[in-house]
């Protein structure tokens, strides 16, 4: 599922970039979902769709996000279930995901500086194959120049030592990569490794879709069974908690759809 080079470049850096992995008409079309939802107050998003970041709790200059975008069209459920971003989610949950969130997220100039940060230390190589516990996909639906959006600390996600406190997201290499991307690119990165993101700096809104995953047991928010007829089956089971060693029905699809591929 992973070639020698992917697997040598995630265990090294804590992430991995996919090229062009999503078709141009589904990034249209989520933006202008993006617009239309991000306009909407809390009270007019279309339910299930909420925003934990509108709560009252956070910054109100916070870089904004609605979660439960897959809920509200099909488009973020292709996402979801998109064959090559998958490839890479099933190889490093050692084929065990469980979908815990899809949320999409709006920066303008105006937003906050978002810190490094991590969670968990759910990282390893096992049997010659790296592991990851709890993964974040992000699909980014706007080119992204350097100097701004996504950096973290590479290699920090392997945690044997704590980074300094002093390092700033504005650090430069080696201690800390920006990752300038198209859109339609995806970087994989594992929650472990110590990340954040820069300023906006361009005229356009920066939009990303983060879709997260772990690799064992659930999270409460999803699935959402009084709005599951949104959804199709396979994400539905998707959403459904990850048991080591017992594979779901919509990774077995995929896995064979990957092996046809290569006959
Ligand atoms: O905006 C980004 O690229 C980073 C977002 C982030 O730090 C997070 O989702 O935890």
């Amino acid at each position: 599922m992973l070639t020698p080079d992917e697997k040598w470049f995630f265990d090294h850096h804590g992430f991995i970039i996919l090229h062009q992995v999503v078709p141009p008409d589904d990034i249209q079309l989520m933006i202008e979902l993006g617009n239309r939802w991000h306009d909407m107050t809390l009270e007019e998003l279309p339910p299930p769709l909420t925003s934990t970041s509108r709560s009252g709790a956070s910054s109100p200059t916070i870089a904004h996000w609605i979660n439960h975008v897959q809920y509200g069209d099909a488009a973020f459920q292709r996402l979801v279930l998109n064959p090559e971003i998958m490839r890479v989610i099933i190889a490093l949950t050692r084929e065990t995901p469980c979908l815990v969130d899809c949320a999409l997220t709006k920066n303008y100039t105006t937003s906050d500086d978002i810190n490094f940060h991590a969670s968990g230390q759910d990282y390893g190589v096992e049997k010659g194959e790296p592991y990851a516990g709890f993964l974040n996909a992000a699909i980014s639906l706007v080119d992204v120049p350097p100097g701004t959006g996504f950096v973290c600390l590479p290699g920090s996600h392997k945690r044997n030592f704590e980074p300094p406190e002093m390092l700033s997201i504005y650090d430069g290499t080696p201690t800390v990569i920006n990752v300038a991307v198209k859109a339609g690119d995806c970087v994989i990165f594992t929650e472990a490794l110590y990340h954040g993101a820069r300023r906006w700096t361009e005229a356009y809104p920066r939009y990303t879709v983060f879709n997260r995953y772990i690799a064992n047991g659930s999270h409460s928010a999803l699935p959402i069974e009084s709005h599951k007829h949104l959804i199709s089956d396979e994400v539905y089971e998707l959403e459904q908690p990850a048991v080591r060693g017992q594979r779901k029905h919509v990774v077995d699809r995929m896995l064979k759809d990957r092996a046809t591929c290569h006959e």
